[in-house]
């Protein structure tokens, strides 16, 4: 796991302190944590004694904590039904992380409904519907090319009529530059009144997942976020640069393809797995 992430921060190791310094900067910027908590890992190591492993180790644990959210105590104490928007980009994983959350929810006893907001992309309705029938939970979908936004309207109003407790939206990916895309996530945001705004990023994406999620907060703004395939090689730096630099919570982490691959963000557990082995 974080085997590209290993590879960078390996070489400062082992070498006189001064020398492991000067090439600490290059290789935690090779590894996408990103400019603002690498200056902050450097000053750390500059200002204490301690051997400079635990002090990055520390540091690094202390950015990733300090943004925290439970997200299973919010949707318990929130007023129900509890709505929660998904945005991305193409191929981050929202679709299958909506089945990941909605089976996590459906499991704590919560009804869910899923909203097929993408009417973009062929095939993503079926993506979802596969996916709700699989897990138990209904499918509010429009044909493709009508408005996201009334999808998400009836979705909203299915879980009032019902009382239910959560409502799951889905949305199209683009590239996250694509003036239409936000134009049309921000009336869904608006529409809805989402509860949470989730960000899914690609855990492989490095660097990239920190300027779309700049870019998504900074046109809809965002509260949370999510990454995706850290079973697959992920790389771990851009978790730090996205604590650091975006100063929102990762809520959870997705560790696969099955439904019960999602797991609680736990910056001590994360800590581990990136230094491990180093
Ligand atoms: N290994 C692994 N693969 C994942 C994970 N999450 C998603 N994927 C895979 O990533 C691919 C894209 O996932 P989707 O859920 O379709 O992504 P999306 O963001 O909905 O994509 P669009 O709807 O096209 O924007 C699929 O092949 C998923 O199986 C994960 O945590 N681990
Ligand atoms: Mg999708």
């Amino acid at each position: 796991m974080f085997s590209s992430f290993k590879e960078k921060i390996r070489g400062i190791f082992g070498k006189p302190r001064e020398e492991s310094i000067e090439a600490l900067e290059m290789a935690l910027l090779e590894a996408d944590v990103g400019i603002d908590a690498t200056e902050r890992i450097k000053n750390a190591v500059a200002m204490q004694k301690k051997e400079i492993g635990a002090i990055i180790r520390e540091e690094v644990k202390n950015i990733l904590s300090e943004n925290s959210m439970d997200f299973d105590e919010f949707v318990k104490t929130h007023e129900k039904p509890v709505k929660l928007l998904f945005v991305g980009i193409n191929g981050s994983g929202k679709t299958t992380t909506i089945a990941k959350v909605g089976y996590r929810l459906k499991n704590n006893g919560y009804s869910c409904v899923f909203g097929s907001c993408d009417t973009f992309r062929a095939g993503a309705v079926e993506q979802l519907k596969y996916h709700g029938e699989k897990i138990g939970i209904e499918v509010i979908a429009h044909d493709y090319g009508s408005d996201p936004a009334s999808v998400a309207f009836d979705a909203i109003a299915h879980a009032k009529a019902k009382r239910m407790d959560a409502v799951l939206l889905d949305t199209a990916g683009r590239m996250q530059t694509n003036k239409n895309l936000m134009e049309e996530m921000k009336k869904i945001k608006r529409v809805s009144s989402a509860d949470l705004t989730i960000f899914v990023g690609d855990g492989l994406a490095g660097n990239d997942a920190l300027l779309e999620a700049k870019e998504f907060d900074a046109n809809i703004g965002i509260d949370c976020v999510i990454l995706t395939k850290i079973d697959s090689d992920a790389k771990g730096g851009s978790a730090i640069a996205i604590a650091q630099e975006l100063k929102k919570p990762i809520i959870f982490l997705g560790m696969g393809e099955g439904y019960d691959r999602l797991m609680k963000f736990d910056a001590e557990w994360f800590v581990k797995r990136l230094f491990e082995d180093v």
